[in-house]
């Protein structure tokens, strides 16, 4: 954690300076009272009492400022540390594979990286602020009380060991409860999470109530663990009130005792010493609240760590073998599947794909065909090495793609993938979205006046447009009334399922890649809309390798290879014509089409 808090030491150090500043003001406070009480009032001054009083008054502005200012850069201080963390956390996270994020689940991620991270925050605040006021008020609040007379500073030593004990019994049954507390937040988060992302299918099969019971479970049980903790807090302030009292009771009498003897003890002085007497036994009170804040950051800190540390595998560069690659003797979008064999990692006894090798060259469109669960998408995922394989390689332009740098490799390849992924932003950004770069000047103009004028000032064609009529998407998208502008919703509600596939096509297609990999992308396109799509990639992209993952023959039946997958095994590749003839799961899986009449041609 110091690594984090080390940029901002400057603001840790000072912020505890003018703790002090404030805290000796309030330490000297009851101290000036006696004065008033003793010199002014009891003595008919009222002179003293002016003075006095000016000069509390002067103190407690300073002491104002210095709090003001305490709190301001022990804020900076954890707010930034705070932000770092979350930085650092988002980054991790979105270096994770897919499997690292499968692993923590989306609702824990998003836990860890908002409450997890307050706590700690909290936890900063708490020791370059209340730890340092909790502990020199201690301090200082026994030595006041000593030189109001040794006589209190006795009571206050025979108060101080119940107190102890009382606050050290209340952590030791309070604290494990909030473990408990934090796991069972978690459960609460992630049956919200999952009920919210998942609202449509709940709705579908009208299970609300079912949920509801789900989620009353969680949070009932959220609730009675907060409650234990509750209660037996609930005991600490009035045990600590009683023997606080029982101890003013006692300087009470000392004071009183003494008073009357000549040179005793003052009524100011027994005054000031009750203040300091709270003041000192409260302290401990206080620092159990700290203890609990540091407890549960602690807890909170865990989980952060758990994700700082996980190390991110599969994307390094395999260096040993040369680094980045050169060119293989001008061929671009050329890929080669060497006796592949794969297995997801967290199940490496289930081989999703069982020794494939084949092979496209640039301008080749290789279809793959097969039934659900056949390793279709493994497959595809491993082009821009999603997944690394388990066995044999993968290249790409003759080269393993374990050996280019990721950005290269990914620039490669527009892959538009069978769950399409849309962002809460306008329809240009969500086509721009990965090309910004390259299409700087449209991005920015697009960002400086929300229109499509890019075309107008810059007289040539506007390269959204055209990979949104590529990807037969226009037609939709200028039927909207912001057209290009049209804000999609979260995850893309506001859409069809067919008009986010064309949004993502057409993602894939504006980055003008090498090779185009589309999984399953025409699924929820009709048949027309489908082949006028193919039509305008065959025109505009001839000479760029396309992989087409499909279960319709329609989809496939035009492709210079089709590869049918089944098992995670290639059981048959040829043309149409050739596997009509040669392979009878083709044949099988053409005839039940044909009777569905979803062949089209
Ligand atoms: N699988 C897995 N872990 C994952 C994803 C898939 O164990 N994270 C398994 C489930 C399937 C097999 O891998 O048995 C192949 O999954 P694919 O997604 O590759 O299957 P397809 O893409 O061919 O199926 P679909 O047509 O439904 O998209
Ligand atoms: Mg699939």
């Amino acid at each position: 954690m110091l690594k984090y808090l080390k940029k901002y030491w400057f603001y840790c150090l000072l912020a505890p300076l003018f703790m002090m500043g404030e805290l000796s003001m309030d330490l000297l406070q009851p101290d000036m009272m006696a004065t008033i009480v003793d010199d002014g009032v009891l003595a008919s001054n009222m002179e003293v009492i002016l003075t006095e009083g000016v000069r509390m008054v002067l103190l407690v502005v300073f002491g104002g400022t210095c709090g003001v200012l305490c709190g301001v850069f022990a804020n900076i201080a954890a707010q930034e540390f705070g932000n770092d963390i979350r930085k650092a956390l988002f980054s991790r996270i979105m270096d994770f594979s897919f499997e690292q994020t499968d692993r923590f689940t989306t609702g824990s991620l998003v836990t860890r990286i908002t409450n997890d991270v307050t706590q700690v925050e909290q936890m900063v605040m708490m020791s370059v602020r209340s730890l340092v006021r909790c502990v020199l008020m201690f301090v200082g609040g026994i030595y006041m009380l000593y030189r109001q007379s040794p006589q209190f500073a006795l009571v206050a030593a025979c108060g101080l060991p119940f107190v102890t004990v009382i606050v050290v019994v209340t952590l030791k049954k309070v604290s494990p409860l909030y473990t408990v507390i934090q796991q069972k937040l978690d459960r609460v988060n992630s049956c919200m999470q999952e009920n919210i992302a998942g609202a449509r299918v709940v709705k579908a099969y009208v299970k609300e109530d079912y949920e509801l019971e789900h989620f009353s479970g969680a949070n009932d049980s959220l609730c009675d663990t907060n409650l234990q903790a509750q209660t037996i807090l609930a005991f600490l302030n009035p045990s600590v009130n009683i023997i606080l009292n029982l101890c003013v009771v006692g300087v009470l009498y000392v004071g009183g005792y003494t008073v009357r003897q000549d040179g005793g003890i003052t009524p100011g002085q027994t005054m000031a010493a009750i203040t300091y007497l709270s003041l000192i036994l409260m302290r401990i009170v206080f620092f159990a609240n700290i203890f609990q804040t540091f407890t549960r950051a602690s807890a909170s800190w865990r989980r952060i760590r758990e994700v700082l540390d996980t190390p991110v595998v599969q994307t390094q560069v395999d260096e040993s073998s040369g680094g980045v690659p050169a060119q293989a003797d001008g061929q671009t979008g050329e890929i080669e599947f060497r006796d592949v064999s794969f297995a997801f990692p967290d199940a490496p006894e289930n081989l999703v794909l069982d020794h494939i090798s084949f092979r496209a060259k640039q301008g080749e469109t290789i279809a793959i065909i097969g039934s659900t669960g056949s390793g279709k998408t493994s497959l595809v995922q491993l082009i821009p090495r999603f997944y690394d394989t388990t066995d044999g390689e993968v290249l790409v332009d003759g080269q393993n793609v374990r050996m280019y740098p990721m950005q290269m490799l990914r620039d490669k390849i527009g892959i538009v993938q069978q769950k399409t992924e849309l962002f809460s932003r306008s329809i240009r950004e969500n086509i721009l979205w990965g090309s910004e770069e390259k299409y700087e000047e449209i991005a920015a103009c697009a960002a400086a006046d929300g229109t499509d004028n890019f075309s107008a000032v810059y007289g040539v064609p506007d390269p959204v447009s055209r990979a949104a009529g590529i990807a037969q998407a226009e037609e939709f998208i200028l039927r909207t009334p912001d057209g290009y502008e049209t804000q999609v919703t979260e995850g893309g509600h506001s859409l069809s399922g067919g008009q986010k596939q064309r949004i993502s096509i057409a993602r894939a297609v504006i980055k003008n890649p090498e090779i185009l990999i589309f999984d399953d992308s025409g699924s929820a396109l009709d048949l027309k809309t489908e082949a006028a799509l193919y039509e305008a990639l065959n025109r505009e992209f001839a000479d760029t390798t396309r992989i087409i993952v499909a279960q319709r023959i329609f989809s496939v039946k035009d492709a210079d290879r089709i590869l049918v997958l089944d098992n995670g095994r290639i059981c048959a590749s040829g043309t149409h014509e050739e596997l009509l003839q040669s392979s009878d799961v083709y044949r099988e899986i053409c005839k039940s089409q044909l009777k569905k009449g979803e062949i089209g041609a």
